[in-house]
């Protein structure tokens, strides 16, 4: 009972009309990470962050899922053993997708969380400095994501499954933010067999076994079948 774990990042989602980060017109050559991406950004401006992350949240509610994000989940369905998605992506595509058990490791679009209390909830379509948490009322909501010098989600989980893999496949992802670009490192060193499946080669493609390059949509379900 092979175990399968795979590790998605905006590469997945590009070919839903989501745009990547560090590709020729990706979301870092329009707006500085700085600003909008790590908690001193969201001190300085509130407001600025809030409609990024609104503008995003809204483009990705009208995405649909692509080729590469059903096959995986028909994946997860057909293997025999556990088929595990890491993703860094913050869409939903892999759940509408009818993928389970998906882990988000930068945290969703869909989510809010006040940093007063601590609690979350759904995000509204459009957070701003006003929105006020449902639990303890202070308009202290920001958007439920990891930033730069923030510690990415279940990392304890994800490190288990990275360990305990057989097959560790990385889809559509640069490897250039840690700590998602050293996981293949900690499964080769567990002894897994790695692939990496991207349109281009990444930062940390001599790590892998195996390297495929082309759109995921062509790729993913390729590898599957
Ligand atoms: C296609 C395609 C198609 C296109 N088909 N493919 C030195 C060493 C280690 C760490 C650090 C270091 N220096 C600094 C750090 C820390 C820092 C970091 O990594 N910085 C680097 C820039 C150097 N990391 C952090 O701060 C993290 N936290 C941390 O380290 O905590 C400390 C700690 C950890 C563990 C244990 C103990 C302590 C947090 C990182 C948070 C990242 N957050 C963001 C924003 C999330 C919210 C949002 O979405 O806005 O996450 S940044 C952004 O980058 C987002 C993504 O998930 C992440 C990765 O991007 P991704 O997915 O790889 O996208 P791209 O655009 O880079 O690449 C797309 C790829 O797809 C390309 O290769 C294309 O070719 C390909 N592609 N179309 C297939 N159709």
């Amino acid at each position: 009972m092979r175990k399968i774990v795979i590790l998605t990042g905006a590469g997945i989602s590009a070919e839903s009309g989501l745009g990547t980060f560090r590709d020729d017109g990706g979301l870092w050559s329009q707006h500085r990470i700085e600003d909008v991406a790590t908690p001193e950004g969201f001190a300085r401006d509130p407001d600025l962050v809030h409609r990024f992350y609104s503008a995003r949240r809204t483009q990705a509610a009208k995405a649909v899922p692509n080729a590469a994000h059903l096959a995986l989940a028909e994946l997860q369905r057909r293997w025999s053993g556990p088929v595990v998605i890491i993703t860094q992506n913050v869409d939903a595509l892999h759940e509408a997708a009818g993928a389970e058990g998906v882990l988000h490791m930068h945290g969703v679009l869909a989510g809010a969380l006040c940093t007063a209390c601590g609690h979350r909830w759904p995000a509204p379509a459009e957070m701003t400095p006003q929105t006020t948490c449902p639990a303890c009322t202070a308009a202290t909501a920001r958007p439920d994501v990891v930033w730069f010098g923030e510690i990415p989600y279940h990392l304890e989980e994800i490190l288990t499954h990275v360990q305990e893999a057989d097959l560790f496949a990385s889809i559509g992802t640069s490897g250039q933010v840690h700590p998602a670009a050293g996981l293949v490192q900690e499964a080769a060193a567990q002894g897994a067999q790695t692939v990496e499946l991207n349109l281009e080669p990444s930062e940390i493609s001599r790590a892998f076994d195996i390297r495929r390059l082309g759109p995921a949509t062509e790729l993913v379900p390729a590898w599957v079948a």
